[in-house]
């Protein structure tokens, strides 16, 4: 499988493929600025993104399993076609699916971009009859740029909802703050869906937190106080942002996740859930997030 993704993909010293556990193909860019990140084909799974200084921006489990049929704890999961639980396996699932490359290359500008292709199969078919193409592209420069795709190419509607699942290194979560939610409503996952409104100019974590921000603004920052830097989220198309981190007792419930490592991650999820997503035959919908790394 390598073998082949080499031949036909690799771009000397930007892009290879490697063999993770199980035999996973992942492919691994290189800016070059020296900023690097790690995808596998599984899931079409963004495990790591580093800084040209070496510093590892995304989170994942030490326990997170790479294994057919789960989903990898940490790093960007792509949530596909719903969101949370529902008739379909947990956040659906583009994320437990093989992904095919379709393209990679280095724009003008030196940008490094690999792209990934989803596409109905029968097994797809037999739980969620509808025809679609995703495409996920991952662009990498001294900034992070994902973008996902959804086009129908059936003959009927489909509603689905989408997100980038992305668990960010927070240092410590309790030094971390997001801003630029202030004003939205949201919906509170852990008060029986309970809508309220953000008060906090600074959101600080300080306790389980699992709450959909509705219409929220294009642009998001994440102090990082621990580590110095902060990261710019900028997001289209993407019109929700999840904030979700488990605190210590779920951790503790959760089997891929130490029990403290709910101090070390924050999810904030660029996301399409509240309503769906609904495209009719030919149509379709893109939403992209932009991440930048802000050293202080
Ligand atoms: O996006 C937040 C959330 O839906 C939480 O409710 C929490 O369950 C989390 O996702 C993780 O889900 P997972 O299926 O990956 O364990």
């Amino acid at each position: 499988m390598n073998k082949i993704l080499t031949e036909k993909y690799s771009i000397d010293k930007h892009l290879q493929f490697e063999e993770g556990p199980a035999g996973f193909s992942r492919a691994i860019l290189t800016h070059d600025s020296g900023a690097r990140c790690e995808i596998y084909l599984y899931g079409a799974h963004c495990i790591s993104w580093k800084t040209p200084d070496g510093r590892e921006l995304l989170f994942l489990s030490r326990k997170a399993a790479v294994t057919d049929g789960a989903p990898i704890r940490g790093g960007i999961p792509i949530i596909f076609p719903q969101f949370g639980s529902g008739p379909l396996i947990k956040h659906g699932f583009a994320r437990i699916n093989f992904w095919d490359v379709a393209e990679t290359g280095i724009s003008e500008r030196g940008e490094i971009f690999l792209k990934l292709r989803l596409r109905t199969t029968n097994a797809i078919y037999d739980i969620w009859q509808h025809h679609f193409i995703l495409e996920y592209t991952i662009i990498l420069s001294e900034s992070l740029t994902t973008s996902l795709r959804v086009l129908n190419n059936g003959d009927s509607l489909f509603s689905f909802a989408s997100a980038f699942h992305t668990y960010f290194n927070a240092g410590d979560v309790r030094d971390s703050s997001i801003e630029g939610l202030i004003g939205c409503e949201y919906i509170d996952l852990i008060r029986e869906s309970r809508r309220d409104n953000e008060k906090e100019n600074q959101l600080f974590i300080s306790g389980t937190i699992d709450r959909i921000y509705l219409n929220t603004p294009r642009d998001l920052i994440l102090h990082n106080r621990r580590m110095k830097h902060r990261i710019t989220i900028k997001k289209v198309g993407f019109k929700d942002v999840v904030v979700w981190n488990p605190w210590e007792e779920g951790s503790k419930k959760i089997k891929d996740l130490e029990d403290m490592d709910y101090l070390s991650m924050l999810c904030i999820e660029a996301a399409h859930c509240q309503p769906q997503c609904t495209l009719a035959p030919g149509e379709f919908w893109l939403g992209v997030q932009v991440l930048q790394y802000i050293r202080e």
